[in-house]
């Protein structure tokens, strides 16, 4: 197998799909030396199955908004991969979805469940839906226009869709609302639901918390104490939240956080109870915006139309959404003395900010790794759904931080170059091989 080769071909096939491509050549680059180690994969073809969709579903989503005029978004679910468990993944709204940022999100989230240890195969859907400024009612609607036209492709064995971008628990619970009814079984089909109707504890936490899990265990495999050190974070959405109430509990100092309209700075941390929930108060305002921090808080300065890398911290932790961080911020990070970047977001940063980060030997911790923790607790909600039990905050936090820990060994083994640990390479062949050995077993289909 050679990468360009390979590359060449897809961007043919699928002209212009740039996330999609920038995620396939990622994976491939790292796995290339350990595939050509495997003539048995070639002669199967694996990459060439493993980079396309099993299947892709596109509709037409017709709504009606509060004044009754009807609008069209476009729906999409792509089971990407079901070699190793049911499609598993989120479900985005957002007006930058398309069907790249779906197949590449897709994509990612094969290998990543696959690194969590649980049978999870890979899976992504979303809308180009934009929920901002939109009322309750009209959220709702959207959602079951949604899940009208997907259900019969969803089951908790088939196709298990949870929260991403744009989709909480509140999104959810509308869909899986309207599944329920249409399906007439009441079944773990979606999770991220209400803890009253089959939620797990911890689920709203685990993509931050796990994440913040496993920073801690870059910093322990290379002597580094994480209490007192400085943190920026991007996003001020649910993943972010999580992130910043565990670096706080860990003594770290979280000094920033963003939005689409700029980043506000808190020299102080953010580290109360007051500031951290303000977090979610501002989220479920609905207006996607972060200047109303500054307000709240006299101590805040909000900076309009600047993103939260230009500050002097030693930790960098973006959160929001894909190539939100790229080679100049990279270099801005490192000239200013920062020792750790960890992407919360998947893909959050450029593949060029990656390469420097690498080149640089930088401690990074890819997407695929650090942010496992929400969709692994995902796996335990199906497992807990399907015992028809619910376990405790210490069960799922106990399960979680085993989870986290595995996968940075899982990146050891496979990442470890002398001192450095390259975690891009340990995350993207672990994940590889797991799955490529599944699909050997299973012929070929
Ligand atoms: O990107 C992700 O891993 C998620 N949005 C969570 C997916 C899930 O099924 O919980």
């Amino acid at each position: 197998m050679k990468v360009n080769d390979i590359m060449t071909k897809l961007e043919m096939r699928h002209p212009g799909e740039s996330e999609y491509l920038q995620a396939v050549r990622e994976v491939l680059t790292s796995i290339e030396e350990v595939y050509n180690r495997h003539p048995e994969f070639e002669k199967a073809a694996i990459v060439e199955r493993i980079v396309e969709p099993d299947r892709i579903f596109t509709f037409r989503v017709p709504w009606t908004d509060d004044n009754g005029q009807v609008h069209v978004n476009i729906g999409y679910r792509v089971q990407f991969n079901g070699a190793i468990g049911p499609y598993k993944g989120g479900i985005r709204f957002h007006p930058s979805v398309s069907l790249s940022s779906l197949k590449f999100l897709g994509f990612e989230q094969t290998f990543k469940n696959a690194l969590t240890t649980l049978p999870m195969g890979g899976g992504k859907g979303g809308s180009d839906f934009s929920p901002k400024g939109r009322s309750q009612s009209e959220i709702m609607r959207f959602c079951q226009a949604f899940v009208t036209e997907l259900w019969r492709d969803l089951g908790p064995d088939t196709d298990v869709p949870a929260g991403d971008i744009g989709v909480g628990a509140r999104e959810v619970g509308y869909m899986f609302g309207m599944y329920k009814k249409l399906a007439r079984a009441h079944t773990g089909t979606f999770t991220g639901k209400g803890l009253s109707f089959g939620g797990s504890r911890l689920r709203p936490e685990a993509t931050g918390f796990g994440a913040l899990y496993f920073v801690e265990k870059m910093c322990a495999a290379h002597g580094i104490d994480l209490k007192g050190k400085t943190v920026a974070v991007s996003g001020f959405g649910n993943v972010a939240w999580g992130a910043v109430t565990k670096a706080t509990e860990l003594g770290a100092k979280v000094v920033a956080i963003s939005g689409p309209d700029g980043y506000i700075y808190d020299e102080t941390g953010i580290n109360t109870p007051e500031k951290i929930a303000y977090m979610l108060e501002l989220r479920d305002s609905g207006n996607d915006v972060v200047a109303p921090y500054a307000e709240e808080f006299p101590e805040v300065v909000f900076y309009p139309g600047k993103k939260p890398w230009e500050l002097k911290v030693d930790i960098a932790l973006p959160c929001a959404i894909q190539n939100e961080l790229n080679l100049e911020d990279a270099k801005q990070l490192k000239a200013n003395g920062a020792i750790l970047v960890a992407e919360v977001s998947n893909m959050g940063c450029t593949a060029e900010a990656v390469d420097y980060f690498l080149e640089n030997e930088m401690l990074f911790g890819p997407g695929k790794a650090v942010n496992a923790g929400g969709v692994a607790c995902s796996g335990l909600e199906m497992t807990q759904n399907a015992m028809h039990i619910s376990w405790s905050n210490e069960e799922v936090d106990k399960w979680l931080h085993q989870i986290m820990s595995d996968i940075h060994e899982q990146c050891v083994t496979h990442g470890k170059n002398g001192d450095y640990i390259n975690y891009v390479k340990g995350a993207n062949i672990a994940g590889f091989i797991k799955v490529a050995n599944a699909m050997m077993a299973q012929g070929v289909v």
